[in-house]
């Protein structure tokens, strides 16, 4: 079995049901289990700014698919969920990255796994740690814990916290 952690994020429409309706959609594949999820977080736009604000999470999944195949998985639910992209780093409804497939490190034409940007994110290392406090950069075997201090946990507010996965996909807001 094989673990992924898998970065989403919304700053357009109903942010939160986009992320609900995200995570529900990587549980219903019959090859993907969601194990963890993080808080919700509201964050500041990094890159490009000009853009409202994003709510951001971490899951967990365990899976059988390899990483080329998760991510298509990834894709799919990005189209599912009408993702508009014009800008690079610019708003969208949803998206799905990718971080850790196991401790592999993983360069293809199509993925970079551990995700190239990680490491500098915010957004992406406070849900992170909330969910896998133990764990370390496979490239660097740096702890996640000490980039994230490096890094700070400016623009990023803990926003929602969540009972667990059934309750996530189940609940209505
Ligand atoms: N995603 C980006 C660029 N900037 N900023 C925040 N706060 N959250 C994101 O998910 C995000 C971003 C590119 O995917
Ligand atoms: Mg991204
Ligand atoms: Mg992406």
């Amino acid at each position: 079995m094989n673990e992924v952690y898998i970065s989403l994020g919304s700053n357009m429409g109903d942010k939160e049901e986009t992320l609900r309706h995200a995570v529900q959609l990587l549980q219903r594949h019959e090859a993907v289990e969601v194990i963890k999820l993080s808080s919700i977080y509201e964050t500041d736009p990094v890159g490009f700014t000009d853009q409202d604000v994003f709510l951001n999470m971490v899951v967990l999944v365990n899976t059988t698919l390899t990483a080329q195949e998760i991510l298509e998985v990834c894709q799919e639910i990005e189209q599912e969920l009408k993702r508009i992209r014009i800008i690079r780093w610019g708003p969208r409804t949803m998206d799905l990255d990718i971080l850790l497939y196991n401790h592999d490190n993983i360069e293809t034409e199509t993925l970079i796994v551990p995700h190239a940007r990680m490491h500098e994110r915010a957004f992406v290392l406070v849900p992170l740690v909330e969910i896998a406090p133990e764990l370390k950069h496979p490239l660097t075997n740096e702890a996640l814990l000490t980039m994230l201090a490096q890094v700070g946990k400016e623009g990023v507010i803990q926003w929602k916290t969540i009972a667990g996965v059934s309750e996530f996909v189940h609940s209505e807001s």
